[in-house]
């Protein structure tokens, strides 16, 4: 059965349960002795999107949140010294991206040439700069500067993205890229509580064709399920 229109047929992924599977259980994505691990803090945040590409791809995974106050323990034993970290067969691999990518590659929810791929990997790259931008405010210690990057990021940078973020999803019919379900669509939900709750705001209330993309994740089978039965955080 397609998770995506609920045939096997009536789309044009035909991405059956059965496909994923087959890849799920490959040994590069661990064995009965290396289950694969996902190591982050108690939040969705960036590890969200790999949480549900995992769930998406029915890859079993660890799903490792160390308590904030633990970190320090923990940090030094990362490549990088940052999560989220993907671990697959006692591998540890950085960067919340590459892995979104690598998952979707893993899910077949990419295009069928290099230049469909890199019309996903722009929009990634796009999407993760203006999450940036967003962190840059709400990161912000110093409270007079703080207020400044609020008036230059509702005024100015939260429109020009979303704006055309709107258009896009438009054009692609509910998608961020190539008209059809990509493992961009699966990032770009994965984040949104994250954003909102750096905006203190729901985002998406005046873009109803970006509504359409993150419904047309979580109303997936597996997503859906996924998000009734995680852990209950506010970012
Ligand atoms: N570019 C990296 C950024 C990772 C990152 O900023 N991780 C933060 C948590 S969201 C972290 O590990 N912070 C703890 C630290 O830097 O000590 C990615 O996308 O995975």
């Amino acid at each position: 059965m397609c998770d995506n229109c609920g045939s096997c047929e009536a789309c044009d992924l035909k991405r059956s349960h059965k496909c994923i599977n087959i890849l799920a259980n490959s040994e590069e994505l661990g064995d009965s002795q290396h289950k694969c691990k996902l190591i982050y803090f108690p939040f969705k945040a960036l590890a969200e999107p790999i949480r549900f590409l995992l769930h998406y791809c029915e890859i079993e995974f660890d799903d490792v949140r160390i308590p904030k106050d633990e970190w320090d323990q923990h940090k030094q034993s990362t490549p990088f010294g940052q999560v989220p970290v993907l671990e697959i067969n006692g591998q540890q691999i950085n960067q919340s991206l590459a892995i979104c990518r690598y998952l979707g590659k893993r899910a077949k929810l990419t295009g069928s040439s290099d230049v469909e791929d890199l019309e996903i990997d722009a929009m990634a790259d796009t999407i993760n700069d203006f999450r940036g931008k967003i962190a840059q405010y709400h990161y912000e210690t110093n409270s007079e500067v703080k207020e400044n990057r609020k008036t230059t990021l509702y005024a100015e940078t939260l429109p020009f993205y979303l704006d055309r973020f709107e258009e896009i999803a438009k054009k692609n019919g509910g998608h961020l890229a190539l008209g059809k379900l990509t493992w961009v669509d699966f990032y770009f939900t994965g984040l949104l509580d994250y954003l909102d709750f750096m905006l203190n705001k729901s985002m998406l209330e005046d873009y109803p064709n970006l509504k359409e993309v993150e419904n047309n994740v979580v109303n997936l089978t597996s997503i859906n399920k996924w998000i009734e039965e995680r852990p209950k955080t506010d970012l």
